[in-house]
């Protein structure tokens, strides 16, 4: 099925949410036609979304007209949006999309294969996806090209392996999952009759990379449900369709299921797609161990089959005896037997958070506001704190010399004079040297008021070197916190590899706190380190890292991260009032 026609038909309206997605295709695929991700028209495309998600609009019913005073809007970008609107699709980006099939940009996923190399492979050696791509290495074709070798080969070859980029059971990372299984739900929600619609399975559980999106629906009408799954923009197959499940394949190759329950069913069907199956069944084999039944539609008598519970799943945890279990914890780790002895942790939420100390402006060359505009943005999130964190000096391209810096200090104090309930301090993100080093000189380091030190580079190092070089960052008296500790990008580049104890250890030594990004490709600590690092006693604190005000957004992400990895409110540093979180601030530099 065409993509967008089936959408207009059905009579279900393109949401802003759709028309961002578009521009960001449009992008995505306009790297590939440019050969470079700072070509003028991709950078156009990513000025449309900034100013698009800045202004907090419905583009949907705007003019042309109207469009092009949206800032970063311009005319033919305009032009493009309302052809969407109007027509579910757009003939340059269906020209695009014919040229680049989804299984051709996913190449550009492996880390130093960059667009300009996509298009050699593809022109010399007919490679049209991964697998033609491990084919051709394994045999030795890549390394014939000019400009590769048998070094590069063997490392394109090593990146694919470790990436699990190739097979069947090829997972989609979650930044790309989450958006995309959201965008759904908003569609799915406006379907007459609808009472309520969540994504459940791995994603709710934020596990890092997602197998299929599942989608339970609670309405009594299931029809006009399935129609519109099947309608959805998007949508490259469907894979059968019943009275109460549909299954489809979006042109990016994600399965997404969804089914439909009564909404007295709804709590079960709930838990049992979040799952996990391992939770599940030891959910089962509770309810069985107390003479009852639980499935996917509810918690039952075992003889007579009188429902126990089924509307929520407040209620079935409850009628089980046991505490509510955070999607986020449901991995069979230990959190039914916590539940039932009442010992879970006080899991750290989005509404304890009250300030973010990894934050961005375009001092930074790959920030995309002003500092204005970002305080504002931090105002507007109810923080009562924030550090901005501009790259150090020796960060090559995006990098802040000392007179930068202290430029922007002047700058960021009469910014911050606007907002009297915000402590904005002036901080930076020290980039952690191959041997450790750090930027500036230490008297420099120490004026600044909260350092953030990370690794932007050299991952490559054998882990006893990245593990010292982490350990001279941590064991410097400037240093506050360790951002991203691995540097992972999931799906795309693993992180550094290192000795976890002796990291975290030394960080509960030096009072360093432990960063969890929160942006989606990062989720940084992962959360088998944060969990280590909970039962050790290191501090955490939960940072956006967000270079542009539609990003603050991450800190849920960040938050559920965290969750993942059992950390409660109390171990969670940007959770305390201003004046505590200064008073350990102080304590840590002294
Ligand atoms: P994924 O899709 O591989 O990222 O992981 P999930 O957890 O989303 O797994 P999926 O899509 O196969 O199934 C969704 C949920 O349905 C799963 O988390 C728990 C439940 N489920 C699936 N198969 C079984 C099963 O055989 N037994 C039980 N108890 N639950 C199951
Ligand atoms: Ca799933
Ligand atoms: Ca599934
Ligand atoms: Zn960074």
């Amino acid at each position: 099925m065409q993509a967008g026609i089936g959408l207009y038909r059905s009579g279900m309206g393109v949401t802003t949410g759709d028309v961002v997605a578009m521009l960001a295709e449009m992008a995505e695929l306009e790297v590939l036609e440019e050969g470079s991700p700072n070509a003028f028209r991709v950078r156009a495309y990513q000025n449309a979304i900034n100013g698009i998600e800045a202004a907090g609009v419905d583009v949907t019913t705007m003019s042309e007209e109207e469009l092009t005073r949206i800032k970063g809007v311009g005319p033919s970008i305009a032009k493009k949006i309302r052809e969407y609107v109007e027509t579910g699709t757009v003939a340059k980006l269906e020209e695009l999309r014919a040229k680049y099939p989804p299984a051709f940009v996913e190449l550009t996923r492996i880390p130093g294969l960059g667009p300009k190399t996509a298009v050699k492979l593809r022109e010399a050696l007919g490679v049209e996806n991964l697998e033609d791509l491990k084919a051709a290495i394994d045999a030795h074709a890549v390394r014939e090209l000019p400009g590769f070798g048998a070094t590069s080969e063997e490392k394109l070859a090593r990146a694919i392996e470790r990436l699990g980029l190739v097979g069947k059971d090829r997972r989609t990372p979650i930044a790309e999952a989450l958006p995309l299984a959201e965008r759904l739900v908003g569609h799915l929600g406006t379907v007459e009759g609808v009472e309520r619609v969540q994504y459940c399975g791995s994603l709710r559980r934020f596990r890092e990379t997602i197998g299929d999106i599942d989608i339970v629906v609670a309405s009594s009408d299931p029809e006009p449900v399935m129609e519109a799954v099947v309608a959805l923009p998007g949508v490259a197959e469907v894979i059968g369709t019943g009275e109460t499940k549909t299954s489809i394949v979006t042109r990016e190759g994600m399965q997404v299921d969804v089914r439909v329950v009564e909404a007295d069913q709804y709590g079960a069907a709930l838990l049992y797609f979040t799952g996990s199956k391992a939770h599940n069944i030891a959910l089962r084999q509770l309810a069985i161990d107390q003479g009852r039944l639980l499935n996917e539609y509810g918690l039952f008598t075992a003889d007579g089959g009188d429902v126990v519970a089924s509307a929520t799943e407040e209620e079935i945890y409850a009628a089980l005896g046991l505490d509510f279990v955070a999607p986020t914890l449901r991995e069979d780790t230990g959190e039914v037997e916590a539940a039932a002895a009442h010992t879970l942790p006080d899991l750290v939420e989005r509404r304890h958070i009250r300030g973010d100390l990894h934050f961005h402006t375009d001092r930074s060359g790959d920030g995309r506001a002003s500092p204005e505009e970002m305080l504002a943005a931090a105002a507007r999130a109810g923080y009562r704190y924030v550090a901005v964190t501009e790259h150090g000096e020796n960060l090559a391209v995006n990098g802040s010399s000392r007179e930068e810096m202290l430029a922007h200090r002047d700058r960021l104090r009469e910014a911050a004079a606007a907002h009297p309930n915000l402590t904005v301090l002036w901080g930076c993100e020290l980039n952690v040297g191959p041997d450790g080093s750090l930027d500036y000189d230490e008297d420099f380091r120490r004026e600044l008021e909260w350092n953030v030190a990370s690794v932007h580079s050299h991952f490559d190092l054998a882990q006893a070197e990245q593990t010292e070089r982490l350990l001279r960052a941590i064991a410097d008296p400037t240093v506050d916190a360790i951002g991203h500790l691995t540097g992972r990008s999931i799906g795309r580049r693993p992180g550094i590899e290192i000795d976890v104890d002796a990291v975290l250890d030394a960080m509960v030594e030096h009072r360093v706190a432990l960063e969890v990004n929160g942006a989606l490709q990062r989720l940084d600590a992962a959360p088998d380190v944060i969990r280590k690092a909970v039962a050790k006693g290191v501090t955490l604190v939960i940072s956006t890292d967000a270079h542009h005000p539609s990003e603050l957004v991450r800190m849920e992400y960040g938050v559920r991260n965290a969750q993942r990895g059992w950390a409660a409110r109390a171990d969670v540093l940007n959770t305390k009032p201003t004046r505590s979180f200064l008073a350990w601030l102080r304590r840590r530099r002294r």
